[in-house]
């Protein structure tokens, strides 16, 4: 029997990668499924053998018989899902956006706080295999303390095709891919204190913003630019690679195309590929990240046998999500936004 049993809300288009994820691990089983669309329900219970299936996510607490619970659904539901996990006592994972406003994800830590039930935002970015080797490369010290950075994501993949709710939010690209490059801002250069944004909407066929560039102050002086595009048509499509460069004290890092890691520091110039495994279930372009699921889920399940936060914990990720509201509010005013201001 599997030292974990959990269940899952919302088996739409990403879910099924959690799924895939949670399968791989040997002490986990999902017990029970939760879809308000019956077609998603069966489709999803019969790909993974998940027999206990609701329409209602009350009625499958009320049922019980799961050790945590993992919210796979869109942003417009997080609040009350997560509340309700918290009413039961049942650790809880929420996909990223957190939530609708800051109001909400300050509101869903202090259930959690309150029910003493860990929580993680499923933050999976900076679970990428390329992203944890630039970590490691400025944990080594080889490039010195760095003072400048950079993190991009320029594409022009059609992601409406797959999430066609992404076309037609007033809220966009900052919202659903900028959390990502912001949330690995923090990780590689810590929390920031100001921001500066500009954004622009090109495709004329969406609602919300397609571009952003974003500068950010971080708390220990280093500056970094957060940019991104879905409005970018280069000859090679890099989707979903994320780009980094880093200036430091003693050298420089470039994170690259095709995964290529540039190391350059008093020892010499290091050259390698960090390219993600290609896990038996997934699928290029999206190894990269679809791998990361499956390595956030692993911390998820070692932290909760420690009884611990994990990183991307509901706390840590308010200061994420709060770049997010100063991203919108910085554009909308043309102003720079004092992070202080929000997160109080
Ligand atoms: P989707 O619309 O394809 O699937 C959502 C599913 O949730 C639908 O089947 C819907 O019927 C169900 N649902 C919604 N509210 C519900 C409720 N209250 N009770 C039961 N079922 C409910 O959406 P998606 O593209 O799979 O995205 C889901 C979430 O995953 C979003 O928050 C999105 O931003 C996030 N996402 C994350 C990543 C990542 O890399 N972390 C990638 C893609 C999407
Ligand atoms: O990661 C995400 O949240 C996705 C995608 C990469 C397509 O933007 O929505």
């Amino acid at each position: 029997m599997a030292a974990y049993k959990g269940a899952l809300i919302g088996c739409g288009f990403f879910a099924v990668n959690q799924m895939h994820g949670w399968q791989d691990l040997a002490d986990v089983e999902i017990a029970a499924i939760c879809d308000r669309d019956p077609e998603r329900l069966r489709i999803v219970g019969d790909q993974f053998g998940v027999t206990r299936r609701y329409q209602s996510a009350d009625e499958m607490f009320a049922a019980g018989g799961f050790d945590f619970v993992d919210i796979a659904t869109t942003v417009g539901s997080h609040r009350a899902l997560v509340e309700l996990a918290a009413s039961h006592k049942v650790p809880a994972i929420c996909q990223k956006p957190f939530a609708p406003t800051l109001e909400d994800a300050k509101a869903m830590v202090a259930a959690a706080e309150k029910a003493g039930i860990p929580l993680m935002i499923h933050e999976n970015f900076r679970w990428q295999t390329p992203i944890l080797a630039v970590k490691a490369v400025l944990e080594s010290g080889a490039i010195g303390s760095p003072f400048w950075g950079r993190v991009s994501f320029r594409s022009g993949f059609d992601v409406f095709s797959g999430q066609p709710y992404l076309a037609k939010g007033k809220r966009f690209i900052i919202e659903d891919l900028g959390i990502h490059s912001l949330d690995i801002a923090r990780f590689l250069f810590g929390d920031a204190s100001r921001m500066t944004a500009r954004t622009r909407r090109i495709n004329p066929a969406i609602a919300g913003e397609d571009v952003a560039t974003m500068l950010l102050d971080h708390e220990n002086g280093i500056t970094s630019i957060v940019d991104v595009s879905y409005a970018t048509k280069l000859p090679e499509e890099p989707f979903p690679e994320t780009f980094v460069e880093i200036d430091a004290s003693e050298g420089t890092l470039r994170l690259g195309n095709d995964y290529k890691l540039t190391a350059h520091g008093p020892t010499g110039t290091t050259q390698s590929t960090v390219a993600p495994n290609l896990l038996p279930w997934a699928s290029r372009p999206w190894h990269n990240i679809q791998e990361s699921v499956a390595l956030i889920q692993k911390h998820w399940i070692e932290r909760l046998a420690e009884g611990k936060q994990p990183d991307t914990s509901g706390r840590d990720n308010l200061k994420t999500f709060a770049l997010v509201e100063a991203a919108y509010l910085s554009a909308e005013r043309g102003e720079t936004v004092r992070l202080g201001d929000l997160l109080g």
